[in-house]
């Protein structure tokens, strides 16, 4: 807090803002919001973040856990939510049903929240929950309400002009390709798998939530101004849509302090990386929730064990961590493990990323293109190939390809598609990759301006201050 005599005439000291965090689910959202709490927390600011338990995932509950017990001053506030009849979705994700739980529950937040001590000067919602959470906050308890967009900013451009594609040249919503004012044009089978169907759960949340948009006060964008200058320019232009509210690029943030998980010891991942030479190893992994077929995993087995080099693989095989029950000698097949003793790892435990794609060793990052995975790739400086599976993930890939993070494999197969890639063709791609110094160098370069952009005076740096300086003017 100022010092009296710091503050200007008519200002008074009010006080640490109390600031609340509505986050919502999954891995790749929760994360980002966690470290944009641990970053805030050095502001003196007081914060409060809502919590439902239990969480979809383990790794989820094992990350609030870690935030609380790192984070003492942070204060819970916990959500219990109305129960959701699943059996209306069938077969609908289990992330997107709690989107909607949350978001049919979102009526209660508006008495917990105005009970809260200190009182609230400000909330920070996810972007799944903000054509429900904006109103109650704005409308009810008459407070500030930014939404923290996980994604890349690109994705964001999308989701902003999506409900004006739809109204506009579509009135019979047949999706086709999508052309975003000041960013690009998306073909169909860039979008979302969901967005073909108008009537699929995640498609009408995402149209609410892209309609609600200009009623916030602020976005808070998972990126930074080398990575996507284009599509950050479009919305604070207004290209995109008019009277797109203010946006602050935050990334690269750092990591919070690590879940019991993932601390490092003998026979860890991390262990083994140090044990091998400089750029030698492939990094493999599709993020907390692509469940790659039995069959496909095989190609990528065969792919890594033909292509000669080292590999660290982090293999999932279902949605939800908790049911991924299976053994990985049953998984990979006869002998995989044994022939690749020294050579790879494989794991299907949570590593710490972020550690990883910092090591010296990592020399490539095969990877679904989760815009986090694209980040932390563009902060250790380690080549992506990317290999889309669903949702934002193609997007996310024009975007890592113009930033200069890495390469996109556009004819490799995306959920929906009954298609293999061959270990042959991946073997291929993964050597040719690897040797690639042109990649290489670029890489290297968004890595000097992702450092820039949060040192002091770049242009991250300057965002946080900003915002933290809005959120003590309220
Ligand atoms: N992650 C991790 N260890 C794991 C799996 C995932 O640290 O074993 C982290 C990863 O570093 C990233 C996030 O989880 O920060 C995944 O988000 P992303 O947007 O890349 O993909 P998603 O999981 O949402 O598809
Ligand atoms: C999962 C997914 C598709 C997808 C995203 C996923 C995003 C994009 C951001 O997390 O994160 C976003 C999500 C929901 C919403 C609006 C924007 O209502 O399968 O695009």
């Amino acid at each position: 807090m100022a010092p009296p005599e710091m503050l200007s005439s008519g200002e008074q000291d009010r006080g640490a803002p109390h600031v609340v965090f509505i986050p919502s689910a999954g891995m790749g959202h929760l994360l980002p919001f966690f470290r944009f709490i641990t970053a805030l927390s050095s502001h003196d600011v007081d914060i409060s973040v809502v919590t439902v338990l239990p969480t979809v995932t383990t790794a989820e509950a094992d990350h609030f856990a870690a935030l609380f017990t790192a984070l003492p001053r942070i204060r819970r506030i916990n959500f219990n939510l109305l129960p959701l009849d699943a059996s209306a979705f069938p077969g609908a994700d289990p992330f997107f049903l709690r989107w909607e739980s949350l978001r049919r529950s979102a009526h209660l937040l508006g008495p917990l929240l105005a009970g809260a001590t200190p009182s609230m000067s400000a909330v920070i919602t996810d972007v799944t929950l903000a054509s429900q959470v904006i109103p109650i906050v704005k409308d009810e308890l008459h407070l500030s309400c930014h939404i923290l967009f996980p994604s890349s900013t690109t994705m964001l451009s999308l989701c902003a002009y999506f409900p004006t594609y739809l109204d506009g040249a579509n009135a019979d919503h047949v999706v086709s390709d999508v052309d975003v004012p000041g960013v690009r044009r998306f073909t169909k089978a860039t979008l979302p798998q969901a967005l073909h169907d108008p009537n699929n759960l995640f498609t009408k949340q995402f149209v609410a939530n892209g309609r609600g948009f200009t009623k916030a006060d602020g976005f808070l964008l998972n990126t930074f101004e080398a990575l996507e200058p284009e599509a950050i320019a479009a919305l604070r232009g207004g290209k995109v849509i008019p009277c797109f509210p203010p946006v602050f690029t935050v990334a690269p943030l750092k990591s919070m302090i690590p879940a019991d998980s993932e601390k490092v010891g003998a026979g860890s991942p991390m262990a083994w990386l140090d044990e091998q030479p400089a750029r030698s190893v492939v990094y493999v992994a599709f993020g907390n929730r692509c469940a790659v077929t039995l069959d496909q995993i095989r190609e990528i087995a065969a792919g890594l064990e033909t292509s000669s080099f080292r590999f660290l693989w982090v293999l999932k095989t279902t949605v939800v961590d908790r049911e991924d029950t299976v053994e990985l000698k049953d998984v990979l097949g006869d002998g995989f493990l044994e022939r690749m003793q020294g050579r790879g790892l494989v794991t299907k435990a949570w590593v710490d990323q972020e550690a990883v794609l910092n090591h010296p060793a990592v020399g490539l990052f095969l990877s679904h293109s989760g815009w986090n995975s694209v980040v932390e790739a563009a902060v250790g400086g380690v080549p992506l190939l990317a290999w889309p599976r669903f949702g934002d993930h193609r997007v996310n890939a024009t975007a890592m390809v113009s930033g200069g993070v890495g390469v996109w494999m556009e004819h490799w197969s995306w959920d929906g598609e009954d298609r293999l890639v061959s270990g042959e063709e991946i073997g291929e791609k993964v050597k040719e990759v690897m040797a690639d110094e042109t990649v290489r160098a670029r890489v290297a370069k968004v890595r000097e301006e992702a450092a820039k952009a949060v040192a002091e005076g770049g242009s991250s740096y300057r965002s946080m201050q900003e915002f933290v300086a809005k959120l003590k003017a309220n």
